[in-house]
């Protein structure tokens, strides 16, 4: 196909990736495509029930199984102020800072870097007693989004994280770990409040508007409640620690929007 046709396939973004060259770029872009739309649905109707609230931040699930396991899907919504969704993709995405956030994973590998916005990740999950060691391959990409619906034109950034396969590193790594399958996004909007007589945007200017989905499938049996026991513990406590992270990373550099 040629750059052009390309654009078109895209559709919604504004910049032509490397990745469009990868045999997984169908899948990647009609996956984020769907996540970015599941994302921006509310959660008013579809079942979806609170479960963690602390401040702006909400949780909601879905309780769901799929033969016999718990795969409840996640739906949270947060505000975040002083970062751009910019920043906030910039860190959930990076590999260089996944462990200084990220407290269930307890090995991180990129298997493959596809281009600079699309990573595969192998990561080892830190074990769960009783139940045996996750880990978890997928694909990882980062894009902007321009939200037509927005007269001010404000961007929108997402990351999608999907499973996916490598033969390389096949599933029942020496039996030692059962390989989660998972579709996560993270979906953030920077609204600008303008200062006063075209002053310089400051971070007290900015709101980042969130959204975090994920469907995690366990892969093998684990015990439903203690299941939902991780899931209430993990998420909030993922969630919170991240967009703190977040804020403390970019308090003294200079806005990235
Ligand atoms: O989205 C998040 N992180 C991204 C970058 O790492 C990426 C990862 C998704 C996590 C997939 C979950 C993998 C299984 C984890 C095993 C549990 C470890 C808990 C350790 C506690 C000390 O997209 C942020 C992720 C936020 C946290 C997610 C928790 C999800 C729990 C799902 C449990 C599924 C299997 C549990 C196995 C046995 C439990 C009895």
């Amino acid at each position: 196909k040629t750059k052009q046709q390309q654009l078109s396939v895209i559709g919604t973004s504004k910049t032509i990736s490397k990745a469009t060259q990868h045999r997984l770029w169908p899948e990647i872009d009609r996956i984020s495509v769907e996540q970015l739309r599941y994302a921006r649905l509310g959660v008013g109707e579809g079942g979806w029930q609170l479960f963690a609230e602390d401040g702006e931040m909400k949780m909601y699930k879905r309780e769901e199984e799929s033969n016999g396991m718990v795969v409840d899907p996640l739906k949270a919504c947060h505000v975040v102020r002083g970062v751009t969704g910019h920043e906030m993709c910039h860190y959930f995405f990076s590999p260089d800072v996944r462990m200084e956030w990220e407290t269930t994973v307890e090995q991180m590998t990129v298997i493959e870097k596809i281009a600079d916005d699309t990573l595969v990740f192998l990561q080892v999950h830190k074990r769960i007693w009783p139940a045996s060691q996750r880990d978890a391959l997928f694909w990882s990409h980062m894009r902007q989004v321009p939200d037509h619906n927005d007269r001010d034109g404000h961007d929108i950034w997402i990351v999608c994280n999907h499973s996916t396969d490598n033969s390389d590193f096949p599933q029942s790594n020496n039996g030692k770990c059962v390989r989660v399958t998972l579709t996560v996004c993270l979906v953030c909007q920077t609204f600008i409040d303008p200062p006063k007589d075209g002053a310089k945007i400051t971070r007290d200017d900015i709101t980042c508007k969130i959204t975090y989905c994920s469907v995690v499938n366990p892969g093998g049996w684990a015990p439903a409640s203690v299941l939902r026991a991780v899931y209430k513990r993990e998420y909030p406590k993922f969630l919170k620690r991240f967009t703190a992270y977040v804020i403390d990373q970019c308090k003294d550099k200079p806005i990235m929007f």
